[in-house]
């Protein structure tokens, strides 16, 4: 970490709870310093195996192709959590120890994804080429993944090993990855090749998919993991005397938000532009259970029916289009909008109804607040 206590940004903090926007570039800033420190002690800890000099280079461009270059919103999670719940400025330690975790999320994304998009037959993300589609990687790109996901226990056992929520930390990130791989598998089971059933679909199974492949790692995990450097007590006490579990109160929000911002995935797969999502949409010729096939099966003629029937989930771009111009014809982007906004002001009141108690002052409603907003009405 020597790195990281070279950089000086005294001059940089910001108070607590001003959050202006020029401090989140600041703190995005301060965020990816830590990743030239992570990066360093990661490769370090490969090189100490006595690997040769070629492993270790590729190993590099394991973590610099797919680490670094998302939106970094699980990540800074964690940081804006842990600020939230001190109520107050981080010191460097403090500031450390949270973005080390907020690039554990960060790989263990990077992990899922290089997986996902071998899976989902992708061919960008983030506005560049999907890993395993690079010259000379193709399969060895499974393997890579596998050493993305033990990345994260390196930087825990390096940064953690001594505090006595280490445990907690690992059984968080294990079993966040079980339920993520759970998400994956319903994500596959349910959109067979070759095989389109549009009457097996429904939202009972999106919803599903969604909480499990994408709500528990996005939404739980980051505040989970600041809930624990924070040392947030489970017995919860509301004003009003009522014994509450704080972390399952957590998840009662953050799986909701987690279903929400799914949809805003699916909807981005159909409506997004290469340029605005980096990524290009597969869910129609993958044949998946998205909230956009949900919701036009739900509003379509028996005409529109027989056209997705005879076009979704084949891999063929003149199908593909037929399917979306249903979707365009039964008003999708306008069912979105609206979807859009009854799931704010729902999880904005769930939000509203949590019990603060001044006496624990951790769970503070701006930590799920600061989510909703980052994502609202979200165009990447
Ligand atoms: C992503 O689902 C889920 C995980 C666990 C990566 P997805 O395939 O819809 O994601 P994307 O649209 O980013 O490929
Ligand atoms: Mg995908
Ligand atoms: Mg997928
Ligand atoms: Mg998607």
């Amino acid at each position: 970490a020597a790195l990281f206590y070279a950089v000086d940004w005294s001059d940089k903090t910001g108070a607590p709870g001003t959050f202006s926007p020029a401090d989140a570039v600041v703190k995005r800033e301060k965020f990816e310093e830590v990743f030239a420190v992570v990066r360093q002690e990661l490769v370090d800890a490969f090189a100490s195996q006595g690997v040769p000099e070629d492993a270790r280079i590729w190993y590099q461009r394991i973590l610099d192709y797919n680490v670094p270059g998302g939106k970094l919103n699980r990540g800074i999670s964690v940081v804006d959590s842990v600020e939230i719940m001190q109520g107050r400025a981080l010191t460097k330690e403090e500031f450390l120890k949270a973005a080390v975790l907020g690039w554990s999320v960060e790989l263990l994304q990077a992990y899922f994804l290089v997986l996902d998009d071998v899976m989902d037959k992708s061919t960008k993300r983030r506005g560049q080429t999907c890993y395993y589609l690079l010259p000379g990687v193709g399969t060895i790109s499974i393997n890579d993944a596998g050493l993305l996901e033990s990345a994260v226990y390196q930087l825990l056992k390096l940064h953690f090993r001594q505090e006595k929520y280490y445990v907690d930390l690992l059984e968080l990130f294990h079993e966040t990855t079980y339920q993520t791989s759970t998400g994956q598998l319903l994500d596959l089971i349910n959109a067979p090749e070759n095989v389109v059933n549009l009457s097996s679909i429904s939202l009972e199974k999106f919803h599903l998919i969604a909480k499990y492949k994408t709500a528990h790692y996005s939404f739980y995990l980051p505040v989970a993991l600041a809930m624990l450097m924070s040392q947030v007590p489970h017995e919860y006490t509301s004003a009003d005397g009522k014994s509450l579990n704080s972390f399952q109160l957590a998840r009662s929000i953050l799986l909701p938000i987690g279903e929400y911002f799914q949809v805003q995935d699916d909807f981005l797969d159909f409506a997004g532009s290469p340029e605005q999502i980096g990524k290009i949409g597969t869910d129609i010729v993958d044949n998946k259970c998205s909230w956009c096939i949900n919701t036009a099966l739900a509003a379509a003629s028996p005409e529109q029916r027989a056209i997705l029937d005879n076009n979704y989930g084949r891999r063929d771009p003149g199908m593909e289009e037929n399917v979306k111009a249903v979707f365009e014809a039964v008003g999708l982007r306008d069912k979105y909008r609206v979807y859009e906004e009854r799931a704010y002001s729902r999880i904005t009141a769930m939000i509203e109804d949590i019990p603060e108690n001044p006496a624990f002052p951790s769970l503070k409603r701006e930590v799920f607040t600061r989510f909703i907003d980052k994502i609202y009405k979200r165009q990447k």
